[in-house]
């Protein structure tokens, strides 16, 4: 591992008092409105987010990429580096693989590596956007909906692969995001595409193990733009119900059209106990990727304001929390950890929230009081919460400045090169 944990201690310690200091006066703070900080660490020790394989790599536009050099160019290399992330925040303990990208030649070995590093597999990720050489038909007019049955069977293979990948990982989900669609009017049919999409996802919906999800992301447009096959959760939803139990939605942060109200969509799922796995991001207009929390870090907490909220008060089963970004400008490694300790701040922010006097607000109708409840929250600098979650384990009080005080990105470029490609789009 590039990563010396005795290091991250010995940056921490030059840290230690101020941020002791700044503890103790927050747990002052919180315990006069009767937050029991200990136990907010706790859970916030305990909270994982997983990594996508994919946001390791320098992403692009479609007018260019400018690698930072260093990138994972392997399997092996990916799992490292999700690994360090999580030696320095704690909070990365698993990675989300995408097959082709990702295909584990070796399981066992693959399997191996990540238990080392103290990471588990989150869901796989199939892909029928891109066409594979070695495959008979192609994508390009849809895959699960598409209007031949020979592509369909083809795309049902394929994720029935993927499940067996994930099998041999320790993997428990499936995601599945269909780039199905038509970007002109009058290019399909809406009802057949459904149907054809639903009866395709019951033949994969009958590959899943005993204990496995499968999760149904939806994406209002791109690549497609005039229709998507799966566009909202209304029809994630619908499709999940009509498969059954293991079946669920997936909330991607960047596939709604700007000004959607997620927040209320998280509260519903939940409500049917139909929320299987969130992806973060940010974004200004659609699906930009950006880190989460970037833009709009009032949306975020409402967001996790919902999610606890349903968390304590329905029985929706555990959600797999997941980042799905691509970054052009800054080195992942960063930004990923930009992202996580903005998912954790939201978390954290709203776990302190006063659920009992909001919800009399509410009933009395006061519009002020259950604002300020909100915002009174969301304007609290819960930070020092979390670095303390990471140095009860063992990981960095700061853990981009510890990353940059480690030179790690320069030892990263001086084993793998300036030149190695991360695979992905
Ligand atoms: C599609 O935009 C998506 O959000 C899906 O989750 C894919 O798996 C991922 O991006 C990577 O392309
Ligand atoms: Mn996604």
């Amino acid at each position: 591992m590039i990563v010396d944990k005795e290091k991250i201690q010995e940056i921490n310690k030059g840290l230690l008092s101020n941020h002791l200091d700044d503890l103790a006066r927050l747990k002052d703070k919180l315990q006069i409105k009767g937050v029991n900080s200990d136990q907010i660490i706790e859970r916030l020790a305990d909270f994982q987010v997983a990594i996508p394989s994919w946001a390791l790599g320098t992403g692009a536009t479609r007018f260019g990429r400018y690698p930072g050099g260093g990138e994972p160019a392997t399997l092996d290399e990916k799992i490292e580096d999700v690994g360090l992330l999580h030696y320095l925040n704690n909070s990365s303990g698993a990675i989300s693989l995408h097959i082709p990208w990702d295909i584990p030649s070796d399981p066992g070995h693959t399997r191996e590596l990540a238990q080392s590093l103290n990471l588990k597999f989150d869901a796989v990720n199939s892909n029928t956007f891109q066409d594979q050489s070695n495959k008979e038909h192609s994508y390009k007019f849809g895959s699960l909906s598409h209007v031949n049955k020979d592509v369909r069977a083809q795309a049902i293979e394929h994720n029935k692969e993927v499940i067996d990948y994930g099998k041999a990982l320790g993997s428990e989900a499936l995601t599945v995001w269909l780039a199905d669609g038509t970007t002109f009017p009058g290019q399909a049919n809406f009802r057949s595409s459904f149907q054809n999409t639903s009866a395709s996802l019951e033949q994969i919906y009958t590959q899943l193990p005993q204990a496995w999800k499968i999760f149904l992301e939806y994406k209002p447009f791109e690549p497609n733009f005039y229709s998507m096959s799966i566009p909202d959760w209304g029809t994630s939803y619908l499709l999940a119900s009509q498969l059954g139990d293991k079946a669920f939605c997936l909330v991607d942060l960047g596939h709604h059209l700007p000004n959607t109200n997620i927040e209320q969509i998280v509260s519903m799922l939940m409500m049917q106990n139909k929320l299987g796995g969130f992806h973060f991001n940010d974004s200004k207009y659609g699906d930009d990727d950006l880190t989460a929390g970037s833009i709009k870090p009032y949306q975020l907490f409402l967001i996790f304001n919902e999610l606890v909220d349903g968390m304590e008060n329905t029985a929706n089963p555990d959600l797999a929390w997941m980042i799905d970004a691509s970054h052009n400008l800054k080195d992942p490694l960063e930004d990923l950890l930009q992202s996580v300790e903005a998912i954790m701040i939201a978390y954290a922010q709203a776990l302190i929230l006063d659920r009992k006097s909001l919800h009399d607000a509410q009933q009395n109708n006061d519009v002020v009081l259950a604002q300020e409840l909100l915002q009174d929250v969301f304007r609290t600098d819960i930070r020092p919460l979390l670095a303390e979650s990471r140095r009860i384990r063992d990981g960095a009080l700061h853990p981009i400045d510890t990353y940059r005080q480690l030179e790690i990105r320069k030892d990263l470029i001086r084993r793998r090169g300036t030149n190695s490609v991360s695979t992905g789009l």
